[in-house]
């Protein structure tokens, strides 16, 4: 079965943490190859671009404040169905639910608030598709999967 791409991002109030941190780089070690990565701070018109689909929600204007108050980190994840996989260890958007349905996942053992809730996945192969590419201009996922891909499966 063909390797799958995601988006992870560790959010500002994770990279802050620099213990959280380390625990994050290591579960994600432990589940995925690592494609790219990097380290990156968004301006506030990053935040309002990256999460448009929300602009009007009442949480918009402290999503974009949050999303834009400190370094994050990104990766380019691949695994075998890495977009249910990352989403799944992340876990509920919503930290109560996050601790009370699954305290075992990453937001509910280091989430804060609804708002500060340490990880970013993308929700779908095109979603993944996108979002790469708005972290990584540089990084062609149609020619990764051509070139580079197949030298995972041998
Ligand atoms: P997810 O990050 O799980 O994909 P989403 O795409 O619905 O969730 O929302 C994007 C971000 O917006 C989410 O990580 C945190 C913020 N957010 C969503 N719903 C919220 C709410 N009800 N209250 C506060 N922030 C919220
Ligand atoms: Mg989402």
């Amino acid at each position: 079965k063909a390797l799958q791409l995601t988006l992870a991002v560790v959010k500002p109030d994770a990279v802050a943490h620099p213990l959280i941190l380390e625990a994050l780089h290591q579960k994600i070690l432990e589940n995925f190859i690592i494609i790219r990565k990097k380290e990156l701070m968004w301006r506030t018109k990053d935040s309002e671009k990256f999460y448009s689909e929300h602009a009007g929600r009442f949480f918009y204007q402290r999503l974009v404040e949050f999303m834009s108050s400190g370094p994050m980190r990104a990766y380019v994840l691949a695994r075998e169905d890495a977009v249910t996989h990352w989403r799944g260890m992340m876990g509920p958007t919503k930290v109560f639910r996050a601790l009370f349905t699954s305290p075992d996942t990453i937001r509910g053992q280091y989430g804060l608030t609804d708002t500060r809730n340490t990880t970013h996945g993308s929700d779908s192969i095109e979603s993944a598709r996108r979002e790469i590419s708005f972290f990584f201009p540089e990084f062609n996922a149609d020619e990764w999967m051509v070139m580079e891909e197949p030298r995972f499966r041998v």
